[in-house]
């Protein structure tokens, strides 16, 4: 669709940024807070890049203050962050620690006496690592009391404060790094696990929905989910396929389960011939039937190109983590689909395809499937940043990155999607889980790198002022 003009931006949409506990937060081990397993599994050598870790990460919960005022001086109408469970519950459960959710009110209340709508996400990784422990975390049924018990504690102390809420982050790109490449706690690499552990937080993100109706009736929740739409290699009947399969396999199988309340059938069909497919016991499905989300948390960062792939071929590979460009392998599932290079999208340092239509594309398959509002929780641009000698950081290629892909959304406006708002990714520099602090995100760039915590100035990039411009038009400045 070409449409000859654009409506602007509707009057309430959310201009946000956002970022997620363990990596801005630091304060690892203050307040009563406990280990959670991104504490442990950083600390363990070899797993993450030049051995980072969110022990200092950018120190914001001890700056979070100075945060909020520049969130406030850019104009941010959302700010969403997470909340880290092992803050509240040190062991995941029992005793509530009152210093951790006394921090996370002050936040709260820093933002709404800014005007800047709070979206807080329930779960961003960080599981309490006494869970993992003591029954194996999402691997075990008796993690949705747990959860439920968590989030309760949350919804009430903040339904009056909180109107929106993403319940589980990435579900999807967590946990196949978790157990099926072992790149993410616990480090695991079994398919047939991966699927079990899946199924549980699929159980356990419909519980708290149902709980959230009850203590938030105000509010909205829903996940947020990494979607990359799926494009063929080719017009080929394989190709075709191969598009198909990936589509079902790396995205409705999460989507249709939270939205439809069921998994798409060809998927769940292959999984029993295969024997990875879960056990899904009596109640399951009107479970997750009685937790369906108000609208869905879009991560958006990239389109992936399949094509197909033989019974013997290739297998999931591990993704670029330190910014050679054209080091990304091919990754894979026998049978079924394998990633190919699109020669038509250029690519960032990280062999991410820069791809505003597949934004559109993705809004658009999203909303016409499941007939829900979408909230873009996460879009931006992971890139090495140079501090000037005038202390001036340029990112004019974040710009164009985060101008064509707000261009995306404005189209998507007008293909009829219903968009509540875009958060980009990131307000701050943050701690990249495996890229260590090289791949940046921010607004404002942070002063560290992966050995030295530096001194953690905050110093506004060219993007800061120019996002200060787009919000304060409502989107029509974005020169
Ligand atoms: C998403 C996560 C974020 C963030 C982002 C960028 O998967 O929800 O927490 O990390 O991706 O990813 P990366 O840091 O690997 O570049």
């Amino acid at each position: 669709m070409q449409h000859p003009s654009l409506k602007p931006f509707p009057g309430d949409f959310l201009w946000g940024a956002a970022s997620a506990a363990y990596q801005v937060e630091g304060a690892w081990n203050e307040d009563g807070k406990g280990p959670s397993v991104w504490d442990i599994f950083t600390h363990q050598p070899g797993t993450t890049f030049k051995g980072s870790n969110g022990d200092v990460a950018v120190d914001h919960y001890h700056r979070m203050d100075e945060d909020v005022a520049l969130m406030a001086e850019m104009g941010l109408k959302a700010y969403r962050f997470s909340v880290s469970w092992p803050r509240i519950f040190p062991t995941g459960r029992g005793e509530v620690n009152e210093a951790g959710l006394a921090f996370y009110e002050r936040l709260i209340d820093a933002l709404l006496a800014r005007g800047i709508e709070p979206v807080l996400t329930l779960y961003h990784w960080d599981l309490p690592q006494a869970l993992q422990e003591e029954y194996g975390g999402w691997e075990d049924r008796r993690i949705i009391a747990d959860f439920e018990h968590y989030c309760v504690t949350l919804f009430q102390r903040f339904a009056g404060k909180v109107r929106y809420w993403v319940s589980l982050n990435e579900q999807n790109y967590n946990l196949t790094n978790a157990y099926q490449l072992g790149t993410h706690p616990p480090a695991v690499q079994d398919r047939r696990r991966f699927f079990a552990a899946n199924h549980i937080a699929f159980l356990a993100n419909a519980t708290v929905i149902k709980a959230f109706r009850h203590y938030v009736p105000n509010g909205l929740i829903g996940p947020s989910f990494a979607y990359s739409p799926a494009y063929p290699a080719s017009g080929k009947s394989l190709d075709m396929l191969a598009f198909e399969n990936a589509e079902e396999f790396t995205n409705w199988w999460w989507l249709d389960a939270y939205c439809l309340g069921r998994y798409p059938r060809a998927a769940l069909a292959w999984l029993e011939q295969t024997g990875e497919a879960p056990a899904i016991l009596p109640g399951d499905l009107a479970l997750l039937a009685e937790g369906k989300p108000d609208f869905i948390g879009v991560n958006y960062y990239q389109s992936l190109t399949f094509t197909s792939n033989p019974l013997d071929g290739q297998t999931m590979a591990r993704i670029n983590t330190t910014g050679q460009k054209g080091t990304t392998p091919s990754s894979g599932v026998p049978g079924l689909y394998r990633t190919e290079k699109n020669p038509h999208i250029e690519t960032s340092n990280w062999d991410w395809y820069i791809d505003p239509t597949g934004l559109r594309i993705a809004l658009r398959r999203l909303a016409s499937r499941y007939d829900l509002p979408l909230l873009i929780t996460e879009n931006g641009l992971g890139e090495f940043d140079t501090l000037g000698s005038d202390d001036r950081i340029n990112d004019s290629y974040r710009i164009d990155y985060l101008r064509t892909h707000i261009g995306a959304c404005q189209e998507a406006l007008q293909d009829g999607v219903q968009l509540l708002g875009y958060c980009a990714w990131s307000f701050t520099d943050i701690l990249s889980w495996l890229n260590g602090y090289q791949k940046r995100y921010g607004f404002v760039y942070v002063d560290r790198d992966e050995t030295d915590a530096g001194s953690l100035r905050r110093i506004p990039k060219a993007s800061f002022y120019w996002y200060q411009q787009l919000i304060a038009s409502n989107g029509e400045k974005s020169v």
